[in-house]
């Protein structure tokens, strides 16, 4: 009586996801069909055949086989040759080669693996040992414990990655100098925000705020000395801000624009009044500049946004605020 080995519980050996390519070569139609129909409904194994053996290396360096299958007695070819010639070729070398023959004396099996071959069946084999020894020679099982551990690898690479994807778009949205958001990062949050009070017909603010006479500031301090002091502007705006929804960002250069959502004129005036002061608290020195220190100008602008239109309207009313307010004799804010 036989026993079903593949019936019942999950099996302690299970087969990899990939394909199994099978190379028979051998002159004979006969022994292809047959091999062919033992691993015809087979999902995992692909199967190719060669009948010339002159053209056995060349097909199987194309192919690239998972395994090869040779017969020995080909008309005007010894396999035993050609299984020493794959070995002797670096694409082949590796690719294992069970033999499938006709001769069933030991001392051919013996000479098989002398040259090389790494499995010996006689032929016509029985299909079930086939496709195990095909299998196994393709290194196509694995122990379920293994395939366990593949997954777990799969699964927390992925993991890693989508980490570091969200860090790498968080990255993506910071200004690299001052570590607060960039123009690009601003331009989304603007364009949201400016949908939302769209929606929700609610006033929303914007302060284009502008270093006054940095030039100068580097011509004294230096470049390096301007960088630091674009750091220490950006950390004093960042801290003005005191809802979670509020966003300060540089805008370019020595330039900074922060966006107020839900906020009306007086509001983001209040907001532009303490930017200017928090930043002359620093007392840093710009000799050149109002009150021999850093100031800033800001223009303000408030719109509840009209159907159809841009928040470019905002950015222009307070661009145009700015110009006033460095007009009208700088460190100021202007509506
Ligand atoms: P105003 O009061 O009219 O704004 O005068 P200003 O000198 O600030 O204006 P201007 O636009 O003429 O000069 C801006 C300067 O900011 C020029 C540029 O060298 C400097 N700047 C822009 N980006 C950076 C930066 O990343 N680091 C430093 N150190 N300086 C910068
Ligand atoms: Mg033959
Ligand atoms: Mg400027
Ligand atoms: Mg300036």
């Amino acid at each position: 009586m036989s026993q079903d080995f593949t019936a019942g519980a999950e099996p302690e050996i299970t087969l990899t996801p990939f394909k199994v390519r099978v190379l028979l070569v051998d002159d004979q139609l006969l022994v292809i069909e047959a091999v062919r129909r033992m691993v015809a409904d087979q999902p995992d194994i692909e199967f190719h055949f060669v009948t010339d053996p002159a053209r056995a290396e060349e097909c199987a360096v194309r192919l690239q086989p998972t395994v090869i299958l040779q017969d020995l007695m080909m008309p005007g070819w010894d396999g035993f040759d050609l299984i020493r010639s794959y070995r002797a070729q670096p694409d082949l070398k590796h690719v294992p080669v069970i033999v499938l023959s006709a001769k069933e004396e030991p001392a051919s099996k013996a000479h098989g693996f002398a040259v090389g071959a790494n499995d010996y069946l006689v032929k016509v084999p029985d299909r079930l040992e086939l496709l195990a020894r095909i299998r196994y020679h393709s290194g196509a099982y694995i122990s379920r414990l293994q395939r366990d551990e593949a997954f777990r690898f799969l699964r927390e690479s992925q993991k890693n990655l989508a980490e570091a994807n969200i860090e790498l778009h968080k990255l993506a949205a910071l200004d690299s100098l001052t570590g607060i958001a960039n123009r690009r990062r601003f331009d989304e949050t603007l364009l949201q925000e400016w949908q939302r009070a769209q929606r929700e017909r609610r006033p929303l603010s914007l302060l284009l705020c502008d270093i006054d006479c940095f030039k100068m500031y580097n011509d004294t301090f230096g470049h390096l000395g301007g960088d630091l002091c674009l750091k220490k502007t950006a950390a004093v705006l960042t801290a003005c801000l005191k809802r979670p929804a509020d966003l300060a960002a540089r805008y370019g250069g020595e330039e900074f624009a922060i966006v107020l959502p839900d906020t009306d004129a007086p509001g983001a005036r209040i907001v532009a009044e303490e930017c200017l002061r928090s930043l002359m608290k620093l007392k840093m020195d710009n000799p050149q500049s109002v009150h021999g220190i850093v100031t800033l100008s800001i223009g303000v602008a408030t719109l509840v946004p009209a159907p159809g239109t841009a928040p470019s309207h905002l950015v222009e009313g307070a661009d145009r605020a700015l110009y006033a307010a460095k007009g009208e004799g700088r460190n100021r804010a202007v509506s």
